[in-house]
């Protein structure tokens, strides 16, 4: 379980925001006479994702002005290698993946965008639960192993949700899977798998460690905790950069070969698989594996419980957590204040 050690607060403002218009208009891509596709539909000023030269100016959606590659990018289809070796069994064999092409939020979800779920939830006569009737937010966060001072940024009042002050654009935390599934689903999208958030995190070609290369990330290049990929025995760890989240999008050197920041640090990120030990050395799917039927795992304490994936690092755990390839479970009931998520989206047809 991802539990976080007791941490102080203290002031953190001053910290950047979304970086908004970084991208110009310029669509990239050339048009073929006489292809309704290369008019730019939407006129949004990004061609449709199929006439893109530049994936990085590709629109996931040309039917919709308010998709662009500010929000969301496309991940071209294609292998990646899967995996790691030296890192321990479940990461095992290092496997070529092939997955489909797809859309990805450039940035995890945020505390202000959850709150429009929780205020559409309420509205519709179900506060605070999806379809199912479980909870969408952990607002009494009675599952951490550890006390931690680390509040709820998510106030309710009367069925309307705020969020603390200078909070709202740090990912959103205290959710579940299905609270991300729920989310996901509102915006026409899901979680990704785990085989579509790794591809995303490291690009097709090369074997890399990081969303952004080989480079170990320090305090300037991402919301971790620095230190060594291998903890000698007896090695002291580093303290975390930060003693909180950070508006996504902070460091914009935390950033994959399809633009998309924080899958490194900041929060860990719920993904749809379940979590086995063994899903990699079992599975015999090598196009858009799915993982496993059911998930289990040991949590400390020696409880085994159904557990779910997920995938990067969080702002105070150990560096290996960080890793593109690095497998987290959590159980599948858990909420926590270093997991958020993000969603992908099925490509405009
Ligand atoms: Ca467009
Ligand atoms: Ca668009
Ligand atoms: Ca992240
Ligand atoms: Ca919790």
């Amino acid at each position: 379980m991802r539990l976080l050690p007791l941490l102080l607060l203290f002031d953190c403002g001053g910290l950047k925001s979304i970086p908004a218009g970084s991208l110009d208009g310029d669509s990239g891509g050339g048009g073929a006479d006489g292809d309704p596709l290369a008019e730019d539909a939407d006129g949004d000023g990004f061609l449709d994702w199929r006439l893109a030269e530049d994936p990085a100016l590709a629109d996931c959606d040309d039917h919709d002005a308010e998709v662009t590659p500010a929000q969301r990018r496309l991940v071209p289809a294609g292998p990646f290698w899967r995996g790691a070796e030296g890192y321990g069994e479940e990461l095992e064999p290092l496997t070529e993946i092939t997955v489909s092409a797809f859309c990805a939020d450039v940035f995890e979800v945020t505390n202000a965008e959850f709150a429009e779920l929780l205020d559409a939830a309420a509205a519709g006569g179900r506060p605070n639960q999806d379809d199912l009737g479980r909870p969408l937010y952990d607002f009494l966060d009675q599952d951490d192993e550890w006390d931690d001072e680390i509040p709820q940024w998510i106030v309710e009042e009367n069925g309307q949700h705020s969020v603390s002050d200078g909070m709202d654009l740090h990912p959103v935390t205290e959710v579940y899977p299905w609270s991300g599934e729920a989310f996901c689903a509102a915006r026409g999208g899901r979680l990704p798998t785990e085989a579509e958030w790794e591809k995303a995190a490291r690009g097709g070609a090369d074997i890399r460690t990081w969303p952004w290369g080989d480079t170990a990330p320090d305090c300037n290049r991402a919301n971790i905790r620095p230190g060594t990929l291998a903890m000698e025995p007896g090695q002291e760890q580093e303290q975390p950069c930060q003693p909180l989240t950070t508006p996504v999008g902070s460091y914009p050197d935390d950033i994959s070969p399809y633009g998309l920041h924080d899958l490194s640090g900041n929060v860990a990120e719920w993904v749809s698989d379940w979590y086995r030990v063994d899903a990699y050395a079992t599975e015999t799917d090598t196009t858009d594996p799915q993982g496993p039927d059911s998930g289990e795992a040991e949590f400390p304490g020696g409880v085994v419980a159904e557990a779910r994936m997920t995938r990067g690092g969080a702002f105070p755990t150990e560096p290996i957590w960080d890793a593109v390839f690095s497998r987290y479970p959590e159980p599948a009931d858990a909420s926590s204040n270093g997991v958020g998520f993000r969603c992908v989206y099925p490509l405009d047809p």
